[in-house]
């Protein structure tokens, strides 16, 4: 039903012209091949209130909490009023410029300090409107937490925007449009192409990164000297995606770099392990397609384990098609991976479209995805020149791209999370081809962040002693790591 609704909006967008092809200017003097226009939806009532709906519908969706809501002017403004007036929810009136007569306020309406304020957007490309007003708002005592927009266009403001503390929420994507008018026959394959390139090509927040301006300056630092930032400073860069900043956090405060690879067919012990690993991991790993009785509650009960032991969840389906059939495969079928997943992994061997379809349907919903750059198995072909290829791409694509599966550290930087399987508290192999290398080893001498660990836990008579003693080595071995750096 939302899927019909959005799609039905996103073609009544563009009846009224709010989406247009051609050559246009952004704010920032960048020309791009789409313009979104939503100052014509005054003119549109119906259309209005329908926005208005799902915006209101979306922060509910959220459960976000706010005592005042606030439009980025002009666009809007007429959005906020709306919502507040159907809803009675007080408003504020955030002005441009200060009048020079009278109460010379910036902000309007009545409010108290520590309020928060839930800002509304029509469109974003880089996410500095929003910011903007919420600084404005932090002037005068409010909080911002998070932001909803109609429209975004995927050119770096949701990472942007959270590396300031908002997490923004966006109800439609430019590549859920593309995908849309494209199906619809609206643009034909080249088009939709072309602007899916210009966006691809234009996030407004990598390339700030790249030219070496706004690098924080320890990561400078640290980079430069070769020196290795502690879980729980990355987990702070401004720049990271909130979801390896939550990875790290749980990594440093349950002092475990432990993933176990639950690898079990039957979903009741799947679940009775994770909650019985829980306190010992700070990610569990599934191959959601071997159980032999999965079903939606299951995934369910599994967050609830996840959210009970705060680790987080990551579904080694290793995707490895063209984007739109990868797109499907994750957020469709009997799995719904992505409802459920906050990390997935996929094979760079389809080019950068996997990724993109991938994250059409993860970015989102702030999930994140690593690419396998090297494999324990043995006669693995990802190697050398290939593993190098892979952290190019992910170089291109993070921050939905947040790391590797690799045997060893394949980047400095930290933004990146290295995980490494094959692991067991001895070297040594199974008859198909795998390759075990020790915790020590993995981390200490390759430098990996997380061990993940399948039968070396499952096989035990005692899982929960030695989930224990997994920990503690990988965890061992990080703080000798550290010690040697000098952090
Ligand atoms: O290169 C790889 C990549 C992965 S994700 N080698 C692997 O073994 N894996 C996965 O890690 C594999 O699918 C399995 O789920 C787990 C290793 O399990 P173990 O029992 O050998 O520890």
């Amino acid at each position: 039903m939302a899927n019909i609704c959005m799609h039905t909006l996103i073609l009544k967008l563009q009846d009224v012209n709010a989406v247009k092809f051609g050559e246009y200017k952004l704010k920032s003097g960048l020309m791009t091949p789409i313009y979104i226009d939503l100052r014509v939806l005054v003119s549109h009532p119906a259309l209005l209130n329908q926005v208005s709906k799902l915006i209101y519908q979306r922060a509910q969706d959220e459960g976000l909490q706010f005592d005042l809501v606030c439009g980025v002017p002009y666009t809007a403004l007429p959005i906020a009023t709306i919502i507040c007036s159907t809803h009675e929810l007080p408003m504020l009136i955030r002005r441009k410029e200060a009048k020079d007569y009278g109460t010379k306020r910036l902000v309007e309406g009545s409010f108290k300090e520590g309020d928060t304020c839930l800002i509304i957007e029509d469109t974003v490309t880089s996410g500095s409107s929003i910011l903007e007003t919420a600084e404005v708002m932090y002037k005068e005592g409010l909080k911002v937490t998070d932001a909803i927009v109609l429209m975004d266009r995927e050119q770096g403001a949701v990472d942007m925007l959270a590396s300031k503390g908002i997490r923004l929420h966006p109800i439609i994507s430019m590549f859920k449009l593309l995908d849309v008018l494209k199906a619809s026959e609206r643009i034909d394959a080249c088009t939709a192409q072309r602007v899916h390139k210009f966006i691809v090509d234009n996030n407004t927040f990598r390339p700030k990164e790249k030219n070496g301006d706004d690098v924080p300056a320890c990561k400078k630092q640290c980079v430069e000297r070769n020196l290795e930032l502690s879980y729980e400073a990355r987990a702070k860069l401004p720049d990271v995606h909130p979801l390896v900043s939550k990875l790290l956090t749980v990594m440093a405060e349950k002092q475990c770099n432990l993933c176990v690879s639950a690898d079990v067919t039957s979903s009741e012990e799947l679940l009775q392990l994770a909650d019985t690993l829980g306190p010992k991991i700070c990610l569990l790993k599934t191959h959601v397609d071997i159980l032999k009785d999965y079903t939606k509650a299951f995934s369910k009960k599994l967050q609830d384990v996840a959210e009970k032991h705060n680790f987080l969840i990551f579904e080694d389906r290793k995707f490895a098609d063209i984007g739109n059939t990868v797109k499907h495969q994750y957020e469709g079928g009997l799995y719904q991976i992505s409802s459920w997943a906050h990390i997935v992994n996929a094979h760079a061997v389809p080019g950068p479209g996997v990724v993109s379809g991938l994250a059409s349907v993860g970015r989102p919903l702030g999930r994140g995805c690593l690419l396998i750059a090297q494999m324990s198995s043995q006669g693995s072909l990802a190697t050398g020149e290939y593993t190098k290829a892979v952290v190019k791409m992910a170089e291109e694509h993070s921050p939905f791209v947040i790391g590797f599966i690799c045997g060893s550290k394949i980047t400095k930087r930290p933004e990146f999370i290295h995980m490494t399987p094959g692991v067991q508290m001895q070297a040594g192999g199974d008859v198909l081809g795998q390759q075990y290398t020790t915790p020590e080893e993995v981390i200490y001498n390759k430098g990996s962040d997380v061990i993940i660990v399948g039968r070396g836990i499952l096989e035990a008579t005692d899982r929960l002693d030695a989930a224990e003693a997994y920990r503690k080595s990988g965890w061992e071995a990080y703080t000798r790591r550290m010690g040697q750096s000098g952090q």
